[in-house]
């Protein structure tokens, strides 16, 4: 069984994996009302993925025989500017989410929680991907500039992320 403190932790973190949910649902509508349907679609699959990202920790909680508290989950922006500052926001996003998982397993490593140090290591390795994912978008942003075609190319590329599974 994880300790007290181990289950606040991570109780915490569904709270925060939540907030991305939120935050990436508010960031594709927001793509809707500027008119980019793949950014809108890229941000919805981002959505679903962080709802995955809740289960998986509520259902290990559970699983460790400890109760899941459901905090509130704060209001995300209703605005995040121009689609260069989107993508900006996002890898930010996800390198605090980085920092957060890395505090975690300090947690973990600290309590010798050799379980919880084995579950974390998914989210380690999942983080390089979600960072990894988000530079892909920011490079050729930052090379077409202003120019409309090219936004519209890398729209174009956005509306074909998979489902997560
Ligand atoms: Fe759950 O990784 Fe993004 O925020």
């Amino acid at each position: 069984m994880i300790s007290e403190k181990m289950q606040e932790e991570l109780n915490e973190q569904v709270n925060k994996e939540f907030y991305s949910a939120y935050m990436y649902l508010a960031m594709s509508a927001y793509c809707n009302t500027i008119g980019l349907p793949g950014f809108e679609h890229w941000m919805r699959m981002q959505y679903e993925e962080e709802i995955m990202h809740v289960t998986k920790m509520y259902d290990y909680i559970m699983g460790q025989g400890r109760a899941v508290h459901l905090k509130a989950i704060e209001e995300p922006p209703k605005e995040y500017g121009t689609p260069l500052e989107i993508i900006q926001k996002t890898l930010e996003h996800e390198q605090f989410v980085t920092k957060m998982i890395h505090q975690l397993m300090d947690l973990a490593v600290q309590e010798k929680d050799y379980a919880t140090q084995t579950f974390l290591q998914w989210y380690v390795t999942e983080q390089v991907e979600e960072e990894a994912n988000v530079n892909d978008i920011l490079a050729p942003l930052r090379m077409v500039g202003g120019d409309k075609s090219g936004l519209m190319m890398i729209d174009q590329k956005l509306a074909g992320r998979p489902a997560p599974v």
